[in-house]
């Protein structure tokens, strides 16, 4: 069986709804922030952050975007991303890297400011500079969402799902509705999807 290591209001979101929508058993294992690790924790993360999967054969493996691309892999019939041959794939990868590599680690930096600066007074400087980097890469986002209604394929795929979770990161959620409407459109529709609606009642992402 699976073993999803995660806690309310982060990166899990999106492989707990994988998970769910490929209709799959699994063990969750909440993990409370902490600034110091348990060693059993750190063994399968060695940076101390969920998500964390452990699959059935025993293997563990972080990383978001790779976690809910091995998932979509593993249980295709469950329509999480393109098939591999699809040509919409390219999009799926693309934009599922793009938003792993691009705009999570920005909101980290926004989060996490102190992680990012050896200058006690430079957290705002890294704060402010974090924001304008999620900006540039949800501009992008939204321009590829323009006249259509998912950001890959014909219909939803996790790469939506994944969006939505960082797009309700954004700290000023009125500013990021208004500027990027296409984002705001998939969300809307998200927001009434009644699997995404049932863990929004745990995770707390966004306003119910
Ligand atoms: N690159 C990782 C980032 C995961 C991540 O930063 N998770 C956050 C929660 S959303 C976390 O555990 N942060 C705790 C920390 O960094 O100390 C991924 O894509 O899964």
């Amino acid at each position: 069986m699976y073993k999803l290591y995660t806690r309310p209001g982060s990166g899990g979101f999106v492989v707990e709804a994988a998970l769910a929508l490929a209709n799959v058993p699994f063990e969750q294992i909440d993990v409370p922030r902490s600034d110091r690790p348990d060693p059993v924790f750190l063994a399968v993360s060695p940076l101390n952050q969920v998500p964390v999967l452990t699959l059935p054969d025993g293997r563990s493996m972080t990383e978001s975007a790779a976690i809910c691309i091995l998932l979509a892999e593993r249980h295709p019939g469950a329509g999480l991303a393109p098939a591999v041959d699809a040509p919409a794939r390219a999009d799926f990868l693309r934009w599922m890297a793009f938003m792993s590599s691009v705009l999570y680690p920005a909101i980290l930096r926004l989060y996490y400011a102190h992680r990012y600066t050896i200058d006690a007074d430079g957290t705002k400087a890294v704060m402010q500079a974090a924001i304008a980097e999620m900006d540039r890469g949800f501009a992008v986002l939204d321009a590829a969402l323009k006249g259509r209604d998912w950001l890959v394929g014909d219909g939803l795929s996790l790469a939506d799902i994944y969006l939505v979770m960082l797009i309700a990161w954004h700290p000023d959620i009125d500013r990021a509705r208004a500027a990027w409407p296409d984002i705001e459109r998939l969300w809307a529709r998200l927001r009434e999807h009644q699997l995404l609606k049932t863990l929004n009642t745990s995770h707390e992402m966004w306003p119910g």
